[in-house]
């Protein structure tokens, strides 16, 4: 499998192609600033980059003949390794264009592979990468991809009388397999932790959104954790779930999830999904949106496509506008206007989470009650419980041992002691007079 950067950074020669018959959604999917951030992402050197117009693309090469003698004539020319290419191709154009132009083509799906295999650090990351690069690779190979055969011995042992590219796709086949399994023994294991969680009765909310709109900053604040924020595509790629550090608001998870882009490659997106699926036992999404992005919309609408490819449309979802720092004010203005429903942070520089809390507190345990109960002394377990939760802000004592106690609790906890014998929700009145 390629990968760009392995030791050394790689020189490359960027070709952004500008294809005038694409629709204005195929053109944004594809724009320069998002090709160039995965380009930087990917920690390959930008030798030489080239804006090329086409009216349409070319069935055998993607490029026009006429553009091609001309790129061919640049990647020709000084220390450039690799030629890179803001589209998906097919196989046969990938490997016609290689041709031609005598250089490695990497496009666009296989870049993001890339940018995976390089971030993935956990065990079950690296596992679900790796499956993903073989099923690319697979589909090249079942198209006649030639690259394995230059790189003879690479890949493994051949059995006599097979030709290369069976030997590999049977190599690659059985790789898928034990990558499989050896992934599903690790999702069992997350089984077993989502089945503790739901016992412990906390509350998951998982932080998706499209890549660089700040999921892991919001994180960081949310729970006082200290994951690698940074501004490039990708930087996430491993699930984390930290316990939220406002201790009042209840047994809080979030959970900091892989940035989506547009045309994810359907190879990531299957290898990935297991680990999507912890997002089906989220109780809330938080969708993160960078508002400063131009192209907010169009993100927030990839993000939508991918959320209900994987089947969880259904899950309570709030839209975070972040990065409001970074749009002028009155702009903020009209926007926070027209989307009433929606929140408006800057997860950088803004501490003051209280409205997004309050939405998220208000959504899991539909709100809270503030104020004193009663317990007869026969309920010291359930006393205990109060006190473990941190509900307690005070607590008196009658005469006859009777405990009240003013608490701050989730009506969605309550529900737990309301019914029991001997609890009781009090007015303050009664609380005087004990
Ligand atoms: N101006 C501004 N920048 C922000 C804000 N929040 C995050 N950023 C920046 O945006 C970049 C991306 O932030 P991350 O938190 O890594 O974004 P992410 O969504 O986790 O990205 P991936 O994990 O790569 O998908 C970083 O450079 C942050 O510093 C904000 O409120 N305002
Ligand atoms: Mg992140």
């Amino acid at each position: 499998m390629h990968k760009v950067h392995e030791n050394q950074i790689q020189n490359a020669l960027i070709v952004y192609l500008e294809i005038a018959s694409f629709d204005h959604l195929h053109k944004i999917e594809n724009s320069y600033d998002e090709f160039k951030s995965l380009v930087l992402s990917s920690g390959t050197n930008i030798f030489k980059e080239i804006i090329i117009k086409q009216n349409s693309p070319t069935i055998s090469t993607f490029i026009s003949k006429g553009k091609l003698e001309l790129l061919k004539d640049i990647a020709s020319r000084g220390d450039i390794e690799l030629v890179i290419v803001n589209h998906s191709l097919s196989a046969s154009q990938a490997r016609n264009l290689e041709k031609i132009l005598n250089k490695r083509v990497i496009d666009k799906t296989e870049l993001i592979l890339d940018i995976f295999a390089t971030r993935a650090s956990s065990h079950i990351g690296k596992l679900q990468v790796e499956l993903a690069q073989l099923k690319h690779l697979s589909t090249r190979l079942i198209r006649g991809w030639t690259h394995l055969e230059r790189q003879k011995g690479g890949i493994g042992l051949r059995g006599p009388g097979e030709t290369q590219l069976e030997t590999d796709r049977r190599l690659i086949g059985k790789r898928i397999k034990r990558l499989n399994q050896r992934l599903e023994k690790s999702h069992k294991q997350r089984e077993i932790n989502r089945y503790a969680r739901k016992k412990s009765r906390n509350e998951l909310v998982a932080i998706v959104g499209y890549t660089n709109a700040g999921k892991t900053t919001l994180f960081n604040k949310l729970t006082e954790s200290n994951q690698k924020a940074e501004d490039q595509l990708f930087a996430t790629l491993d699930s984390v779930t930290r316990k939220n550090k406002n201790p009042i608001h209840g047994p809080v998870l979030f959970s900091d999830t892989v940035g989506f882009i547009s045309e994810l490659p359907t190879q990531l997106i299957e290898s990935f999904k297991a680990t999507l699926d912890e997002l089906k036992s989220a109780d809330m999404l938080l969708h993160v949106v960078d508002i400063s992005d131009q192209d907010y919309k169009v993100k927030i609408d990839q993000v939508n496509i991918i959320l209900e490819d994987l089947g969880v449309t259904e899950i309570p979802t709030l839209i975070v506008n972040n990065k409001c720092d970074a749009i002028n004010p009155s702009n903020l203005k009209e926007l926070k206007k027209k989307k009433n429903d929606e929140i408006f942070i800057s997860a950088e520089n803004d501490n003051n989470f209280s409205e997004l809390r309050l939405k998220i507190y208000k959504q899991l345990f539909n709100g809270f009650y503030d104020g004193w109960i009663s317990m007869e002394n026969g309920l010291a377990k359930e006393r205990s419980i109060l006190f473990d939760m941190g509900c307690v802000q005070e607590e008196r004592v009658s005469n006859c041992g009777k405990i009240f106690a003013n608490i701050k609790i989730s009506n969605k906890e309550l529900d737990r002691f309301i019914n029991l014998k001997g609890f009781e929700l009090c007015h303050d009145e009664d609380i005087l007079l004990a």
